[in-house]
């Protein structure tokens, strides 16, 4: 690995991220970049509206993950989470199958509160984070709705309905961002992309497909990130064939592509720079730069903090040795 990054010379990383995978390398990252030198922009086409709720699972995540509170096991909920309101629903005969944990369940009754009231929802995700304690800046890509949507060999789907009801089984034939054409990139967002010289922007080992791509396909983002001089970094979700977690691995076999980090690193093409694999992965170093793209090759499965913090440390190290392509 190059040389120990220098965090003086960060005025702004900008990290894109879904839920559980990226929200582990974004608290890495929070280890070691402060508040005003890192901003995360967060996944909100999973977001749905449930038994009367605004829920926004990937922004949890973060803010969660972020504030030490998080459910480590499950990845995502409350830590010492209680279930009544979900016991209560089941004895009425309720929806039961997303399970809302009794305080995650206030989180959820905030944002739909503030949302009604007409908050955006990057205030409303400020104010959440407030609360919590959280300092590092988290956006919603957007506060306008997008949702995805997929088909499937059952039918369409809503993502939640795909991803917790079904649990990933349908085999998926395509899938679409509802209301992806109208939405406009989160204003400070695009702000940030468009007139900050960042330094680096991080694509965390999120789900290529479901959680970055409704981010860089939003109006006007994927051109503001080749004009921004900052280094594109991907780290791959997938490991030796397999996904850490999620259905990406999955999704690759059912949409022809090989599950390899190769072909993630294709699917991002040349808007990638830098591309991080793991060790396991090795052999895939010289096919991912004959794409043109740099290539680092570390531990990248996070176990524990120090590993959250020690692959952030290699993701700013790399970055920092990256010439742009242009
Ligand atoms: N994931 C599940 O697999 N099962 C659940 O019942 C579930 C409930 C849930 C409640 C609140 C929340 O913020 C997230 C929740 N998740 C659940 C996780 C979430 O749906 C997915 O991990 C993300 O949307 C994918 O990034």
């Amino acid at each position: 690995m190059p040389e120990r990054y220098n965090p003086e010379r960060y005025n702004k990383v900008l990290a894109f991220s879904g839920g559980v995978g990226g929200a582990k390398l974004a608290l890495g990252l929070s280890h070691l970049l402060t508040p005003e030198q890192l901003t995360i922009v967060v996944n909100t086409a999973d977001d749905f509206e449930h038994l009367g709720l605004s829920i926004s699972p990937d922004i949890d995540t973060l803010i969660y993950t972020l504030a030490g509170l998080n459910d480590q096991q499950q990845g995502w909920g409350l830590a010492n989470e209680s279930w009544q309101v979900m016991a209560a629903l089941e004895q009425r005969g309720s929806e039961t199958w997303f399970r809302l944990g009794d305080r995650d369940i206030a989180t959820h009754l905030e944002r739909s509160q503030r949302l009604a009231s007409g908050q955006t929802l990057a205030e409303v995700t400020a104010a959440l984070a407030d609360q919590l304690g959280v300092k590092h800046p988290i956006l919603p890509m957007s506060d306008d709705p997008v949702r995805t949507r997929l088909l499937t060999a059952e039918g369409e789907l809503a993502f939640q309905q795909y991803f917790v009801r079904e649990q990933c089984q349908p085999v998926i034939d395509r899938f679409y961002f509802s209301g992806l054409d109208q939405a406009r990139p989160q204003a400070d967002f695009l702000r940030l992309l468009q007139s900050e010289p960042l330094d680096a922007i991080i694509i965390c080992p999120s789900n290529p497909f479901l959680s970055v791509e409704p981010i860089i396909s939003l109006q006007g983002v994927r051109q503001a990130m080749r004009d921004n001089p900052a280094p594109v970094v991907a780290i791959s979700p997938i490991v030796a064939g397999l996904a850490i977690k999620g259905p990406a691995a999955k999704m690759m076999q059912e949409l022809s592509m090989p599950a390899t980090a190769l072909a993630v690193a294709e699917y991002y093409g040349d808007l990638l720079d830098g591309f991080v694999i793991d060790e396991s992965d090795r052999a895939l170093l010289e096919p991912i730069k004959a794409l043109g793209i740099d290539v680092a090759v570390c531990p990248t499965v996070m176990k524990n903090l120090q590993d959250r913090i020690d692959l952030a440390a290699s993701v700013l190290s790399f970055s920092q040795t990256i010439s742009r392509n242009s």
